[in-house]
């Protein structure tokens, strides 16, 4: 989704770049020596004008509008990177390009009035010379965008426009199990910001609904007291992409955690995430409780379908509540 942002040059880069193209320019040749040497001073500047500007608003069009995101996205960036700097940086460089804009006008016409061939250099180093200033001055903008590229590139790929559950449960509880055994095709892994493991993105297809299913290794499988503020707010923000929290207990505790951590847990989840929960209890073949709560093995897929048929019930409520 963001991979079309291109790397950011450094100012340097920029300016070498705009001083190798503006040095290959030729004009035909003219016994008229004056004539010549102001077409090829224009002609020059025009090229170190075309160079730079292009390369400048390139990254202007291609950033991201942080608040025109979807709140998934927009809620993670308010995390991982400094919005005002952000801001500034893009509109230094807007800034910058019109500069530069402008002046190769200002130059290009003090060219074409001038009598001497020295006038003509004079001008064309001049403006060299300012316009190169200009880059250098928005080196930091420039640095930065690059950085804030690197992080939106690693922003899990994930579709906002999808209904979409989310996987919850302690370590071991058989979420993997249970997003291998309703997605259709092999999940993929996406980055995510505060977890080493990346999240585990599958998809439920039948002829009416395309679901995403999203498994959350490391992220909603321990307390939230545990996080600092800023992991507790990036994992909030899955609350933004979903639908329904499907949240897997283990009565067996064969996962190594007691049914009452796990419950705290799902408590901790209900409070924080505002997001609507549903309770199952996963490795019915290895313990049966007597809770009311729906019962499924992953492993044998005992159950998985009736479990489909609710999240998707419930999937419909949620839209027709957000319809009406
Ligand atoms: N008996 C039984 N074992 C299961 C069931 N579901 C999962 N398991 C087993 O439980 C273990 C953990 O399952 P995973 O799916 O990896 O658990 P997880 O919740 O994804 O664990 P993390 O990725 O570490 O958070 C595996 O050995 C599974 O085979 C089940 O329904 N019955
Ligand atoms: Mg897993």
């Amino acid at each position: 989704m963001f991979t079309k942002i291109p790397t950011v040059l450094k100012s340097e880069e920029i300016i070498d770049k705009m001083f190798r193209r503006a040095k290959k320019v030729e004009v035909g040749y003219s016994k008229n020596r004056l004539a010549m040497e102001k077409n090829l001073s224009i002609a020059k500047i025009y090229t170190a004008r075309d160079v730079s500007v292009t390369t400048l608003r390139k990254y202007v069009k291609s950033f991201p509008y942080i608040n025109k995101l979807h709140p998934f996205y927009r809620s993670l960036l308010d995390i991982l990177i400094d919005k005002n700097m952000y801001k500034k940086s893009l509109s230094s460089v807007n800034w910058a390009a019109n500069r530069i804009e402008s002046l190769a006008s200002k130059y290009a016409s003090k060219i074409k009035g001038v009598g001497k061939v020295e006038d003509a250099l004079k001008f064309r180093r001049q403006f060299y010379g300012r316009a190169a200033s200009i880059l250098k001055d928005i080196r930091k903008e420039l640095d930065y965008l690059n950085h804030a590229r690197d992080v939106i590139r690693k922003l899990p790929d994930v579709r906002v426009d999808l209904p979409t559950i989310v996987i919850a449960g302690y370590p071991n509880v058989g979420k993997s199990e249970l997003v291998a055994r309703i997605s259709s095709a092999k999940p993929e892994i996406a980055s995510y910001p505060f977890t080493t493991k990346g999240i585990v993105l599958g998809h439920y297809e039948d002829s009416n609904v395309r679901v995403q299913v999203i498994d959350t290794p490391g992220l909603l499988d321990r307390p939230i007291e545990e996080r600092n503020n800023i992991e507790r707010q990036g994992i909030l923000a899955l609350r933004y992409l979903a639908n329904l929290i499907v949240f897997l207990l283990d009565p067996s505790e064969t996962c190594g955690y007691t049914m009452e951590e796990q419950e705290r847990l799902l408590e901790e989840i209900k409070r924080d995430f505002h997001v609507p929960v549903l309770e199952v209890e996963n490795k019915v073949d290895l313990k049966n409780s007597e809770s009311s709560r729906l019962k499924i093995s992953a492993r044998s897929g005992d159950g998985v379908d009736a479990l489909m048929s609710e999240i998707l019930s419930l999937l419909n409520d949620d839209k027709e509540d957000s319809e009406s």
